[in-house]
């Protein structure tokens, strides 16, 4: 146990931490403590993994789960029941960037059920959101990503400030046997101690790519929540103290265009995962987001247009130019749309 180091002077808060084999196995370990019967709320876009292993795996468990566009409280009101025992939250969301409440979340869940409330907070990390100091019950970071930031690591973080989920979640990692290796944490550890020094980089290239494409001419739309015409952006400049590195955009073009510009980028690799030194490109619905049902990967808003950036350490005029000869060699290759 230790004191709570977040910077929001409200809060004097003990937590405790539990480090896992990978961002998923802390999902995995936190759905253990349910049971058969029990209800789950799911924020409706998460991380393609997180929607999979619910709708492919828990469910057969029969543990229910109903996926909630949570950016309105109202609705995770309205689908609170008196079975609902885990309200899992990811802000931004992964890939559409959505931003949930977690203040107003937390309050409606702990007035109405005796559920408990899990933020993932991988796309922020620790350095810019804080989800305990706002209500959470639990944090949850796939470490894999910003907190270790080079890349070479897999591994999840649960931190809490209740001793009875701390109790309990602890029994399971041991019990499940989903513990990270000790040269992984040496390695997590390490990467550890630049991050607020990668963040704010993160952060500051983030932007200036960010606004770089939102008047390309060939990018229809760029989803950031630190733009002004984010839907929520009152709400990620009220519970954060900052953006991190990752963006979506849409592309005024389809799955032609789409291909040709990740195929084109150079100092982009075209991979999934986030969060590291270099940057990525990926296609959610063809790569994170496959195994989400097309219906509601439509429904989300993840179409063939829809390219997602983590955009890393390099020189942002590099990582500017890249992006900008991608699209235009993309576009003129194929010029219809
Ligand atoms: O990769 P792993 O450490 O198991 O973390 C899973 C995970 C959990 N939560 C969020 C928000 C995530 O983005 C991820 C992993 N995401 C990717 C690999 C990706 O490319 O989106």
């Amino acid at each position: 146990m230790h004191l709570c180091r977040c910077r929001r002077s409200r809060c004097t808060l003990t937590s405790s931490a539990l480090a896992f084999a990978s961002g998923l196995a802390t999902t995995v370990v936190v759905i253990n403590t349910l049971k058969a019967g029990d209800h789950v709320i799911c924020m409706h876009d998460v991380y393609g993994g997180t929607n999979r292993y619910f709708q492919k795996v828990v469910q057969n468990f029969g543990v229910e789960i109903s996926f909630v566009d949570c950016t309105n409280v109202e609705n995770l009101k309205a689908a609170i029941r008196p079975t609902t025992k885990l309200v899992w939250v990811e802000t931004p969301s992964n890939p559409m960037m959505e931003v949930t409440d977690i203040e107003a979340c937390a309050s409606a869940i702990h007035s109405a059920s005796s559920a408990f409330m899990v933020v993932d907070n991988t796309f922020m990390s620790p350095y810019f959101q804080r989800p305990l100091a706002l209500g959470a019950d639990v944090c949850m970071n796939s470490a894999t990503k910003y907190i270790n930031g080079h890349s070479d690591v897999v591994m999840g973080l649960l931190s809490t400030n209740r001793k009875d989920l701390y109790d309990r979640l602890k029994f399971l990692q041991n019990a499940l046997g989903c513990v990270p290796s000790p040269f992984d944490c040496f390695l997590c550890n390490r990467g550890l101690k630049t991050l607020p020094l990668r963040m704010k980089q993160h952060q500051a290239s983030g932007l200036a790519v960010a606004k770089f494409l939102s008047t390309h001419r060939h990018v229809q739309k760029v989803l950031h929540p630190a733009f002004e015409d984010h839907p929520q952006y009152e709400i990620s400049a009220r519970q954060t103290s900052g953006s991190s590195g990752m963006l979506s955009l849409y592309l005024k073009g389809g799955l032609k265009q789409a291909n040709a510009f990740l195929s084109n980028l150079k100092i982009f690799t075209l991979a999934e995962s986030l969060g590291g030194y270099e940057s990525l490109a990926e296609h959610p619905a063809i790569m994170t987001h496959a195994s989400v049902p097309e219906a509601e990967r439509e429904a989300l808003g993840i179409t063939d247009s829809l390219v997602r950036l983590s955009v890393g350490l390099e020189d942002e005029a590099d990582l500017i130019a890249d992006l900008d000869n991608a699209l235009n060699v993309a576009f003129s290759e194929n010029k219809d749309q």
